[in-house]
């Protein structure tokens, strides 16, 4: 019996950055989901993403020469992925300038406990519509993390028209879905996956929200929250995006 959620309207969804942490705690809550506009001043993304760039740029040049460290050949030829503790903004790890009180106290809410902290498996994430790198199929972070969390999904750039965008599920679920993993991929591989037919079978058909994103938007949403890269065929251009877990 598949688990249809009464259609929510984005509008319900979305805050600016200026409106109460309880609205947006709320919308995690009842929703598993909120998307918060204009959050981060559009310098401060752009100085992330520019560090960012220069890492990607040295990795290339390494795996082009065939120099890349065999530990970084799945998490950049595949995953396309930087762990964010790696980029600094002089000198300032970048998940500090973006892990805001704001940020955390709606985390805070949704985990019951006061100022969680960075996980260490946050991520940059590039994704590539032309060779496929750095999508994922649908899953939920807590299934892969193994532990309750919520995840503050920060794209560089605007995205969900040409550019990839996240595909969420706006329904609070308190369970782990279980995986019917396709064969390729790393969520596949480690049982995380839960395939697009597994995902409309159980939720229907239109039930995921695909939100355009502006640079400095944010989506907040939980552990439990199932969700995916969003790639059509309209999209020609790669997206690179951050996954900040809180914990
Ligand atoms: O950026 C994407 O397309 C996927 C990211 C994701 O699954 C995550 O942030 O946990
Ligand atoms: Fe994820």
């Amino acid at each position: 019996m598949a688990e249809r959620p009464t259609a929510v309207d984005e509008s319900e969804l979305t805050f600016s950055g200026d409106r109460h942490y309880a609205e947006m705690a709320g919308s995690v809550l009842r929703h598993g989901v909120c998307r918060i506009t204009a959050l981060y001043p559009v310098a401060l993304i752009d100085s992330v993403a520019a560090a960012a760039a220069a890492i990607y740029a040295h990795r290339d040049v390494l795996a082009e020469s065939g120099a890349l460290p065999p530990a970084l050949d799945v998490t950049h030829r595949i995953d396309r992925s930087i762990l964010l503790s790696e980029v600094l903004i002089q000198g300032i790890p970048a998940a500090e300038l973006l892990a805001f009180d704001l940020l955390r106290t709606i985390a805070g809410v949704c985990l019951h406990k006061p100022m969680p902290s960075v996980h260490h498996d946050s991520y940059v994430r590039c994704v590539r519509p032309a060779t496929g790198e750095g999508e994922l199929p649908y899953h939920q972070d807590s299934r892969v993390l193994e532990c309750p969390l919520v995840n503050i999904w920060i794209p560089f750039v605007d995205c969900g028209r040409n550019r990839p965008t996240l595909e969420v599920l706006p329904q609070r679920l308190f369970d782990l879905v279980p995986t019917i993993s396709g064969e390729d991929g790393h969520l596949a591989q480690i049982g995380a996956e839960i395939t697009a037919a597994a995902f409309q079978e159980r939720f229907g058909a239109d039930s995921g929200w695909h939100p355009e994103m502006a640079k400095g938007d944010v989506l907040v949403f939980t552990g439990l929250t199932v969700h995916r890269s969003y790639v059509t065929s309209a999209m020609d251009h790669e997206r690179t995006s951050i996954d900040l877990r809180l914990i």
